[in-house]
């Protein structure tokens, strides 16, 4: 055995325990340890054979950290067949999360019981794989095609009655795990149960038709990504193929996606996720202030969103507004959302109440006085909200966390307007903000350390993936997005048309083109921003010439169903408008431009460098802790596709001598005013470094 896997007899079952914490991940050391103890089992007195965990959970899959170094012995997929090939019968069982490769070990076994809480599913798809375990082969056999196609290609985990349900599980168990589980070997044992075998299964067909159809609905829903579509060439091998070229062309396919970039990007992307929650300088046992009343100020888009997402976490929430009709109204847009979330099924009617009726309405700021955190979220004034974190500096108790939704103002002169500098912070959300992903953290200069920590944790129990920025203007994701705004503008003027923009982007794997997010943010806001910003800081005015114009028409985008396209009122589909073409090309002679053609490569380079440009620059400030931070916002909250691994990753990827050419060569195409090389940039490519390696070696 090994120090993570242990093996006793016990009444007559051989009893093998896995014990790798955190999330007892196949290492070498687990399946060295899970093959002697096998073997160990197969040469007692042992009549059935247990595998079970100890800790928070079954083996959630494959350890990640050895992917990408040289493989070794027991390979997963040996180590699968040696479980089935068992000689006497093997059981799991399942608690916590059985996913990836924990789950095909227990695809592997010949019964698996869990616990009713327990989850099961194969991720590997989020990871840029497939399962390379026998789990494109046993699952089909085990739950049919479909299920097992739905279950592989989404990734998503099922709870242990839909797994019973679809033949994944056998039996589900309640109270302690191991005493059910010992108990079910016991029977089965005592009534001779036979090794099931599940590469002996037959898998049903299902016409080629279905497949086809699936292709191609996952060519909308996993646009630009080959894990999907090698997973159903597996499914499919399943069907057409004996097991053991189904795991041959499994293993094939599995080395394809390892060795592809965009499975290194979702891997940096998995690893970047967990490691932004960490903030640099503070010590995990930093104390935590008690959240249980929340105020949001301002019941909006944004406030209503904020509250709900409070509401829905079990807080208390009071939403204030200046005047009972705009209570009225931001408790009406709250119905609202409710209503779309029970039709979307993601909560009952009853829930749904439940969460509403803990927002409750106020236009007093004294009913704040008990709030353990306040969340500003009216609109972007600098004034504005520094008079009402004066009151709330007189209103609230001591102690209590003063945030600031803001996008764009300084947090620290926000903080100044109070007497309590070190509870004051920026949350800010992202629009839907009871949908959206990503929370900026924004710490400002005084913010005292266990606000930070508090709040950290605070996004986690709201669902939110949290990510720590310092104080500049539009902060980590709005800062970038400026820029990669201005060059999609310009390619606008310089010639291209907006949908030759938008979907050169999507093409690439945005989520939405940069000219359709700004029609449905809004062109207004954009407008108004810069309006509030003296001249010398709203950026090369040729870049925002056309939007402005549009909202001076009354054009503001989606809500206005006009905007940089025309859109259906119903069905919110975009067409282009050869009125905006005319416009576009009536205020290009008016600045001298002259159009020329501009091809898809041009256009996504000159967008995507200018996000590596400014993250560069973001990093060397200090703004960001880390370049996979920055990955982690534009993924989570930019429709970035996590397949290239956010735009410093992608960066890499490319290579940082190729940015800085081509970010060079823009500079002399089209001036250094919008083409400044990052200093770091620079520098690493004059040290012929990557981000990754300097980041290992400079950030915690
Ligand atoms: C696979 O199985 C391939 C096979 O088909 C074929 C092979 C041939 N490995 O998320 P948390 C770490 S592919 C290594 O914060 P939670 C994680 O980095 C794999 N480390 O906890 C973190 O470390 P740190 C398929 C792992 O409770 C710590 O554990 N499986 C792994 O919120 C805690 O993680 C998956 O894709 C791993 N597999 O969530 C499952 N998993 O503390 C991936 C976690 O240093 N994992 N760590 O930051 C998960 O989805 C979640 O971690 C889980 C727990 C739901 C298990």
């Amino acid at each position: 055995m090994t120090s993570a896997v242990s093996y006793e007899l016990v009444d007559e079952i051989g009893v093998i325990t896995v014990d790798n914490p955190p999330v007892n991940a196949l290492s070498h050391a687990v399946r060295q340890g899970l093959h002697d103890a096998l073997r160990a089992a197969q040469q007692d007195a042992s009549k059935a054979i247990l595998i079970i965990c100890a800790g928070r959970t079954f083996i959630a899959g494959a350890d990640i950290t050895e992917f990408g170094k040289p493989p070794q012995e027991p390979h997963l997929p040996d180590l699968c067949s040696e479980i089935e090939n068992a000689s006497k019968p093997v059981v799991a069982a399942l608690h916590g999360t059985a996913l990836g490769g924990g789950f095909e070990v227990a695809l592997s076994c010949h019964y698996r019981c869990a616990l009713a809480t327990a989850k099961v599913g194969l991720p590997e798809v989020k990871l840029g794989l497939l399962p390379g375990a026998g789990g494109t082969q046993r699952t089909p056999r085990l739950a049919g095609v479909r299920a097992a196609l739905d279950l592989i290609t989404s990734g998503n985990p099922i709870d242990a009655a839909k797994a019973a349900s679809l033949g994944l599980v056998d039996h589900l168990v309640e109270g302690d795990l191991r005493e059910a589980a010992m108990a079910w070997c016991g029977e089965l044992v005592a009534k001779n149960a036979p090794r099931r075998k599940t590469s002996e299964l037959r898998v049903e067909t299902i016409s080629d038709g279905v497949l086809a159809e699936y292709r191609s609905k996952l060519a909308k829903r996993a646009r630009g990504q080959i894990a999907p579509f090698k997973i159903v060439d597996c499914v499919e091998a399943a069907m057409t193929q004996p097991f053991p070229e189904g795991m041959a062309t499994e293993r094939k396919k599995f080395i394809e996606c390892m060795q592809s970039p965009q499975s290194a990007a979702m891997r940096h992307m998995f690893f970047a996720e967990r490691k932004s929650a960490r903030i640099r300088g503070l010590s995990k046992d930093t104390p935590q202030r008690d959240i249980g009343k929340v105020g949001v100020i301002g019941a909006g888009t944004m406030g209503s969103g904020i509250a709900m997402n409070f509401a829905n976490a079990g807080m208390d929430v009071v939403l204030l507004e200046v005047s009972d009709e705009a209570l009225s109204n931001g408790l009406q847009i709250i119905a609202r959302n409710y209503v779309g979330g029970i039709k979307r099924g993601k909560f009952t009617e009853a829930e749904a109440l439940e969460r509403r009726e803990r927002i409750a309405g106020t236009t007093e700021y004294s009913s704040l006085a008990d709030a353990d955190l306040v969340v500003e979220a009216v609109f972007e004034n600098l004034g504005l909200k520094q008079d009402i974190f004066a009151e709330l500096d007189g209103v609230c108790k001591k102690g209590a966390i003063l945030a600031t939704n803001t996008s764009y103002q300084d947090v620290n002169r926000i903080a100044a307007a109070t007497t309590r500098p070190e509870d004051v912070i920026g949350l800010h959300f992202f629009s839907p903000a009871h949908i959206m992903k990503l929370l900026e953290v924004v710490r400002a200069d005084k913010t005292a350390d266990d606000v930070l920590a508090t709040c950290m944790a605070l996004a986690k129990k709201i669902g939110k993936t949290p990510v720590v920025s310092g104080v500049c203007y539009g902060f980590i994701g709005n800062r970038m997005l400026s820029h990669y705004g201005r060059e999609a503008q310009l390619c606008v003027i310089e010639g291209a048309t907006p949908e030759a923009v938008d979907t050169a982007m999507e093409q690439w794997g945005m989520a939405m083109g940069p000219l359709a997010v700004f029609d449905l943010a809004g062109l207004d806001v954009g407008y108004k921003a810069r309006q509030g910003l003296p001249e010398d800081q709203r950026g090369d005015p040729r870049a925002s010439r056309v939007a402005d114009t549009l909202v001076e028409m009354g054009r503001c985008g989606q809500k206005t169903s006009a905007g940089f396209y025309r859109y259906d009122a119903d069905t919110r589909k975009r067409t282009s408008d050869p009125e905006v073409q005319a416009l576009i090309e009536r205020e290009a002679e008016a600045l001298g431009v002259k159009r020329r053609d501009i091809d898809s490569s041009e256009i996504v380079d000159r967008l995507i460098f200018a996000l590596v440009n400014e993250g560069m620059k973001i990093i060397d400030e200090g703004i960001a802790q880390r370049p996979g931070d920055i990955d982690v916002v534009y993924v989570y909250g930019y429709g970035f596709p996590a397949f290239r691994g956010g735009p410093m990753h992608y960066g890499d990827a490319v290579g940082l001598d190729q940015v800085l050419a081509r970010v060079n060569e823009f500079r002399q195409r089209f001036g250094a005013d919008n083409w400044s090389p990052a200093p770091l940039l620079e520098k690493l490519v004059a040290d012929g470094t990557n981000l990754t390696d300097w980041a290992k070696a400079n950030c915690s």
